[in-house]
């Protein structure tokens, strides 16, 4: 069944800052201008209702946003990644995959219209501009962008069912579900062989909707008899009824009666639904010879409202009628009753995973030298060109701004240790 899929975000980088002076005729002493870089694209997903499966997915399980572009001089900013916006069924939740399985759940999708940032831009780094101070009139230092998120996570779709299969027991819901679809239900001749409810894809020229089979119900079923009555409320928010019928055996008018009246019992709203009668085992003499037979014993239904098609799960026979009297009914029932997209979708809080990141400082190497792995640090000594002497000298500055002389020192660092930060390596004096 189509209702689960992996795929892999990947966001855009955050465009680098830039080291640049202003030096016009005019302005003399036109200080820095560097601008900083474009953040990255982030790779959003958006519930949409009118899309029902992760088929799509199986195609086209990679998403990857722009990186933002790199500053420009004259303080001009380098242009934003653009975004990649993702369409998911209403319903779709979002599990990081590592490994193999799910480790944890990070949105669910469950409103129409709602968004979720599943992987985030990285921030543009900063231009030289954002590095003047009293003592660096000529900053010389820019921040590499941030990096954009990439993850696995695998989409799994909550399946709400269109349609309901309901009926006796042994009338054959499920070899119907397993004919129409991928799901494959338990089917056996004996009653209550289903015991839990069972969703299926069906899948309608390059359409689908999803139906549901559930247990058998009988005669009394709303006071507990049989398996009971709670699994009619699996099939309480399905738009369209499917009420399958052993066509072979005796009273099949007294039959339909018995399980309507369980249904009004249990909810007098449900048995308004749009029902079609499935009067299935057609390839059984029982049912064939008797066709005109049983129609004109439906006659004496009281308040049948349905369709009726004899078809048979064994053969096929009839089922692709069945398949578009379904389609058609659930297609006249979303035009009734469309899903409404909430009019401000701004109201609908954006989803974010918990973004847990890296609040180490230093850490030690399993050689035993320090590395610097404080974020801000590792942008700046990505962004800047450390070869230069000034450069180097505003770096330890700002190292001792954010702490991370002190965070060294605390963690054994002398004068001459090796220290290292990115791909950079340097003797601290
Ligand atoms: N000949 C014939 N047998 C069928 C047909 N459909 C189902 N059966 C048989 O009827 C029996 C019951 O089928 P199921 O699909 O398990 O019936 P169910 O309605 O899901 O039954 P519960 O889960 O017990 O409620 C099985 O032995 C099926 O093989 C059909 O079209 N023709
Ligand atoms: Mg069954």
């Amino acid at each position: 069944m189509l209702d689960s899929a992996v795929i892999e975000v990947r966001a855009g980088n955050g465009g680098h800052g830039l080291v640049a002076f202003i030096r016009e005729a005019l302005l003399p002493r036109g200080g820095p201008g560097g601008g900083d870089g474009g953040h990255g694209g982030d790779v959003v997903l958006i519930a949409d209702p009118e899309i029902n499966t992760l088929t799509k997915f199986h195609w086209q399980p990679h998403f990857i946003a722009k990186n933002g572009g790199k500053g420009d001089g004259h303080h001009r900013n380098g242009p934003k990644g653009n975004t990649v916006e993702v369409t998911v069924p209403v319903g779709t939740e979002v599990w990081v995959w590592e490994d193999g399985e799910d480790k944890e759940l990070i949105g669910d999708l469950s409103t129409p219209g709602q968004r979720m940032i599943v992987a985030e831009g990285g921030r543009g780094g900063w231009g030289n501009a954002h590095f003047v101070s009293a003592t660096h009139q000529e900053p010389l230092l820019a921040e590499a962008g941030e990096d954009g998120e990439i993850r696995r996570v695998r989409l799994n779709l909550k399946l709400l069912a269109d349609v309901g299969l309901v009926g006796m027991p042994n009338a054959g819901k499920s070899s119907i579900l397993t004919a129409i679809s991928a799901a494959r239900p338990k089917v056996a001749d004996y009653p209550f062989t289903t015991l839990e409810p069972v969703l299926g894809v069906v899948e309608y020229g390059p359409r689908a909707f999803v139906a549901v089979d559930i247990p058998g119900l009988i005669e009394g079923a709303h006071s507990g008899i049989g398996l009971g009555d709670e699994f009619l409320k699996h099939v309480q928010r399905t738009r369209v009824l499917v009420h399958v019928v052993d066509g072979s055996e005796d009273d099949v008018p007294g039959r339909i009666k018995a399980i309507n009246d369980e249904i009004v019992k249990f909810d007098p709203e449900m048995a308004k639904k749009p029902q079609i009668l499935a009067i299935n085992k057609l390839d059984l003499d029982e049912v064939s010879v008797l066709i005109d037979e049983i129609k004109e014993s439906l006659k004496t239904v009281d308040g049948l409202h349905s369709e009726t098609f004899f078809v048979s799960a064994a053969t096929y026979d009839g089922l692709e009628e069945l398949k578009t009297a379904m389609f058609h009914l659930l297609q006249s029932s979303y035009e009734a009753n469309p899903v409404v997209i909430p009019e401000s979708v701004e109201e609908i809080p954006v989803l974010r995973p918990v973004v847990r990141k890296s609040t180490d400082v230093v850490v030690v190497e399993p050689e035993g030298q320090l590395r610097i792995v404080h974020q801000k640090a590792v942008r700046l000594a990505r962004g800047s060109n450390l070869g230069l002497h000034e450069a180097r000298l505003q770096f330890h500055r700002r190292l001792d701004q954010l702490k991370v002389t002190k965070a060294l020192r605390d963690a054994g660092m002398e004068d001459g240790d090796t220290v290292l930060i990115g791909d950079w390596e340097f003797d601290w004096d």
